[in-house]
């Protein structure tokens, strides 16, 4: 849990501060998105002069979260811009749901350079330490649940906007109240997010039931790939560059298409084999909670929580399919040793 001292904290930064710069991890998420919007609210209402910029671009079914999208780093403003101070000068950087320099291309080389001060508001167990004032609870199901709780402690107005991004940011990561995250705290959240004005029918519709036909070929194409391996606990799932050509669809097309597989009664473990341009292979991996998956991901660079992490490996699409049954499969042995 976050201490009332160190929300404290947080308040007379953001109070201290004129000019806020907010961001979120690479290939942003709901609850990265839900952040961003919440807190730019946030800010918006207290008059402050802040801008937000995302890293990656965003999938297209949060896109009815935003007045206006925030500019891609390394698309729609490049680092010089940032670093030479042109697309502004901050005096506050607000990190939302990632406290991993391997999480923040590029961001990272305007950090290093930085010396105003760092808040950091993240759920994640890794962590780089970037921030000055760190809000981080693992316990809490979604960074946005540390949002809200910062939100009513320093008693801001909780307006239509920020009911609706933050229910985002926990139905989202909790995929829509089914994963073992889900505890009393998340209900209790959201039901009083559903007070303040979020609709969950509506939010549901624009989150779920509102796919690119593009995007459902895509899944067809990884749902064809799909093995069991290990008397059916581990599932792994491939997309390579030409199912990408072929179906329309692009990376950000990608997100949760991991969790159909933990459908199977048996898949304990999954992971998603994306390949890139670079020709290396995104690793996306899913754990019910027997086996701590950040771990394997962290071996290869990478990060996230026991049961939901992520990494890149070498290629070929097969290669890295070797590599990862491999982990698991020593995982998972040296759990039944034990
Ligand atoms: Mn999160």
């Amino acid at each position: 849990m976050v201490t009332n001292d160190d929300f404290q904290k947080a308040v007379d930064l953001i109070n201290n501060s004129g000019n806020i710069l907010l961001t979120a991890h690479t290939k942003p998420d709901g609850d990265a998105c839900g952040c961003i919007v919440a807190i730019s609210n946030v800010l918006e209402n207290m008059g402050k002069n802040f801008r937000a910029i995302m890293l990656s671009q965003m999938p297209d079914w949060y896109d009815f979260l935003f007045a206006q999208k925030p500019p891609i780093l390394g698309e729609d403003i490049n680092l010089n811009q940032l670093t030479d101070g042109k697309f502004g000068e901050f005096d506050l950087i607000i990190i939302v749901d990632t406290n991993s320099l391997s999480q923040l291309p590029k961001f990272d080389k305007y950090l290093k350079q930085n010396d105003k001060p760092v808040l950091i508001i993240d759920h994640h167990a890794t962590a780089d330490g970037l921030g000055n004032v760190e809000l981080v609870d693992s316990s809490a199901a979604a960074t946005g649940l540390i949002v809200y709780d910062l939100i009513k402690y320093a008693g801001w107005r909780i307006t239509e906007t920020i009911a609706e991004a933050l229910f985002v940011t926990v139905a989202t990561d909790t995929g829509w109240f089914q994963f073992s995250n889900t505890d009393s705290r998340v209900h209790r959240a959201c039901s009083e997010l559903i007070d303040a004005g979020a609709k969950p029918i509506e939010i549901y519709h624009n989150l779920y039931q509102n796919f690119s036909y593009a995007r459902f070929k895509l899944t067809v194409a990884m749902l064809n790939t799909l093995q069991l391996h290990l008397d059916g606990r581990f599932a792994t799932q491939q997309i390579s560059l030409k199912d990408f050509e072929q179906t329309g669809a692009t990376h950000k097309d990608t997100e949760n298409l991991i969790n159909d597989c933990r459908r199977i009664s048996t898949v304990e473990t999954a992971a998603l084999l994306v390949e890139l341009e670079d020709g290396r292979i995104r690793c996306s991996l899913r754990s019910t909670g027997g086996i701590d998956v950040s771990e394997i991901a962290a071996k290869f660079g990478g990060g996230g929580h026991k049961m939901a992490a992520g990494t890149f490996l070498p290629g070929p699409l097969e290669k890295a399919k070797e590599i990862i049954l491999k982990e698991v499969t020593e995982k998972i042995k040296s759990l039944s040793c034990k």
